[in-house]
């Protein structure tokens, strides 16, 4: 999420208070947690709602991590609440003497005390959401807890955070049986929505899977009247979650290098270190790396150990193998980049967070580490698969000669754009205020779309490029190639930021870049090139949270002079069963069926209430779509967010892919692809 939105978010939830010292002693526990559930979980839009799931889940997969617990199973129930069962220790239940309290109720109410008990094992998940259960308590409207412990089965129900009562035993424990069972639902009164998306869910516990290859995970939904079911085991860890990334994309190796190994930080703790790797025929790069099973975006520490491994000890087998001459030029890190798929893990006892949005991994004695473990063992697998090692090395090499070509095609921009006068393309309508941080780059699909909103659009703060049709499928071409075509190149230009290895965050001349494309087929697949390019070439924009997807209308409807729009198709009912009631007409009027009337003509429903579906952005007039898609004040934009970089990496080669089936069955599943693109 971009800094601002969090802000607003913070500032939606009574949060515009300057925190003061006095707060912390005024506000004990969870109070503190309710006041400011932002700050525990980051935001509390369904992306925090979700995360008080993985909060729980991760607390199973410490059970499992530390050898305890094997399976691990949520359960979407038909009340909204949510079940995480485990068959670890069970959360331990003994009177806690300071307390006076079962340690159960001590763990599910007092901020961090997860660890407390904890003497033997290091909490390897959490870090950034390892804020511990009690903050899914106090964010729930109800929370019920069973142990199974030593024989007997333990029983405890909180709201809000405050227990009904003491934990009690409720009965025993089945032979032998041991776990934790918390069953929780979300409060309304934090949570404005809080339906869980399966999906988003089950995509977690897959990465999960892939990064525990010890731990099973299974979701299901009961939600409906056909309950849905995943089951997430992979023996094969981050050998078959590289495979699972590239699955849309042919192989250029034959094996996957895989390697494991420990190393020790400074107070003689264990750090574990896992990666995998391989490449394809293709030229992005696609690095996931992971501290303590959380995606650090953003890098670091674990990250350039990796590279300079990698860098070493392919430059080493090329001397020796004669396919470098010693002397001769050799090669970068950034040459073995393209194609590259791979997934780093590593296993921190106390992460030190960076960055931006603090995914960056800053314990410096991990590069070293992670050096020690993949180096040595990258050298063998050379040695043992040296047709791979000649592939990767020939694809290096041609890589080094790319981006010699790319450096002179961005060379070539810069000229073309200081010949053009001002650099910035001739189509782009700009905006008058210089404050980046408020201005907004539309990117409109079509010049005629492009002319209306550049009429209706609030030029001090609003700038449009229109585009014309399709552009280029950026995922089969390399940097210059796409630098060739105009329409990129004056997106490129207009964003300001550079790009590759010139990109500067920093240059961003618009805070929010706006795709506005036609809700039809073809405006979807135009969206959907947009974001790919977007996401390839400037995937920080992405993750910062600068790029956003305009939600134009689909319905308008009409009765007499009153003229109002909907986003769906629900919302088309609930303004039709509006103006019915408005008419002071008592029965229920009927859902519409909406048919796609001849040449998709308006259809006119009884009462006189005419019914029209947009089908396209060109057929509003500037007034119209000012008014319904580009208004900050009524208007909704969609903030593209990367939740699961893996599982987005994957679904972009995909949808680009020259593979059919899979892009078919893609779009079925994700048919209402207008409200909701969750990349
Ligand atoms: C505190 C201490 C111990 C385990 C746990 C908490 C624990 C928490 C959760 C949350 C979900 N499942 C869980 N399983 C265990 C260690 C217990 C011991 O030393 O026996």
């Amino acid at each position: 999420m971009a800094k601002n939105e969090r802000e607003e978010v913070t500032k939606k939830n009574g949060d515009s208070r300057a925190y003061t010292a006095e707060d912390i002693t005024v506000l004990k526990g969870l109070e503190a947690v309710r006041r400011r559930p932002a700050m525990y979980i980051g935001d509390v839009s369904t992306r925090g709602l979700h995360h008080l799931v993985y909060e729980v889940v991760d607390n199973s997969i410490d059970e499992a991590l530390a050898g305890y617990a094997h399976i691990i199973e949520v359960v979407l129930n038909k009340d909204g609440s949510v079940t995480v069962t485990d068959d670890g220790r069970g959360i331990p239940t003994d009177m806690h003497k300071e307390e006076k309290r079962s340690a159960l109720e001590v763990v599910m109410t007092v901020l961090h005390a997860g660890g407390k008990f904890d003497k033997n094992t290091y909490k390897v998940s959490g870090g950034l959401h390892g804020v511990g259960v009690s903050v899914v308590n106090a964010l729930s409207e109800w929370l019920e807890v069973e142990v199974m412990r030593d024989g007997n089965l333990w029983f405890q129900k909180y709201k809000r955070g405050d227990p009904v009562a003491p934990a009690k035993i409720t009965g025993k424990a089945d032979k032998g049986k041991s776990g934790t069972i918390i069953t929780f639902l979300p409060d309304g009164q934090i949570f404005k929505n809080r339906t869980f998306k399966f999906d988003t869910l089950a995509e977690r516990l897959r990465e999960l899977a892939f990064l525990n290859s010890e731990v099973t995970l299974r979701i299901i939904d009961k939600r409906n009247k056909t309950e849905q079911e995943e089951v997430f085991h992979f023996k094969g860890g981050l050998t078959e979650f590289v495979k699972y990334i590239d699955e849309g994309r042919p192989a250029l190796t034959k094996k996957v290098f895989y390697a494991k190994g420990t190393g020790k930080d400074e107070n003689n703790r264990t750090v574990e270190v896992e990666a995998a790797f391989q490449y394809n025929d293709e030229y992005s790069e696609n690095i996931f790396t992971y501290v303590n099973n959380i995606n650090t975006h953003e890098g670091g520490t674990h990250l350039v150990g990796f590279r300079t491994a990698m860098t070493r000890s392919l430059n080493n087998y090329a001397y020796k193998n004669g396919i470098l001459k010693e002397g001769g030029i050799s090669l970068s890190g950034d040459d073995f980049r393209e194609g590259f798929t791979g997934v780093i893990s590593v296993k921190v006892p106390e992460p030190q967070f960076e960055g931006q949005t603090k995914t960056k991994l800053g314990n410096s004695e991990v590069k070293s580490i992670v050096e020690s473990v993949i180096g040595p063992a990258l050298a063998s697998w050379l040695e043992e698969n040296s047709p791979d090692a000649k592939r990767i090395l020939d694809k290096a090499m041609r890589a080094a000669e790319a981006r010699e070509a790319a450096r002179k095609a961005r060379d070539l921009t810069r000229r073309k754009n200081a010949l053009s006068g001002g650099g910035l393309p001739g189509k782009l309508a700009d905006c008058s205020i210089n404050d980046a941080e408020h201005c907004e780059l539309y990117l409109v699909e079509g010049d005629s779309a492009g002319g209306s909103a550049k009429q209706g659009r609030d030029r001090r703060f609003q700038a449009i490029l229109p585009l014309k049709g399709k552009i280029l499928n950026v995922e089969k071409a390399r940097l210059h190639k796409i630098l060739e075509n105009e329409e990129i190149r004056n997106i490129f230009t207009a964003i300001g930021t550079g790009v590759g290895e010139e990109f500067n965050a920093g240059k961003l001349r618009y805070g929010k870049i706006i795709v506005m494309c036609d809700a039809d087929v073809d405006g979807s697949h135009i969206r959907t090139l947009l974001l790919t390019l977007l996401y390839r070439h400037m995937k920080e924009l992405v993750e910062l949270g600068h790029v956003y997807i305009a939600q134009p209308p689909l319905y308008k409807v009409k009765k007499g002079k009153q003229e109002f729009y909907a986003y769906d198709d629900s919302e088309r009912d609930e303004v039709i069963k509006r103006i019915k009631a408005e008419k002071g007409k008592k029965e229920e009027p009927e859902p519409v069926e909406m048919m796609e009337g001849e040449d998709g003509a308006p259809i006119v429903v009884p009462g006189g209430i005419t019914i029209s579906r947009f089908k396209g952005l060109g057929e509003m007039n500037p007034e119209q779509l000012w008014a319904t898609t580009m208004n900050p004040d009524t208007r909704t934009i969609l903030q593209v967010g990367i939740e699961n970089a893996a599982e987005a990496d994957r679904t972009f080669s995909m949808l680009m892919g020259d593979d059919v089936e899979p892009r078919r069955q893609f779009i079925e599943k994700n048919a209402k692809y207008v409200r909701n693109l969750d990349i």
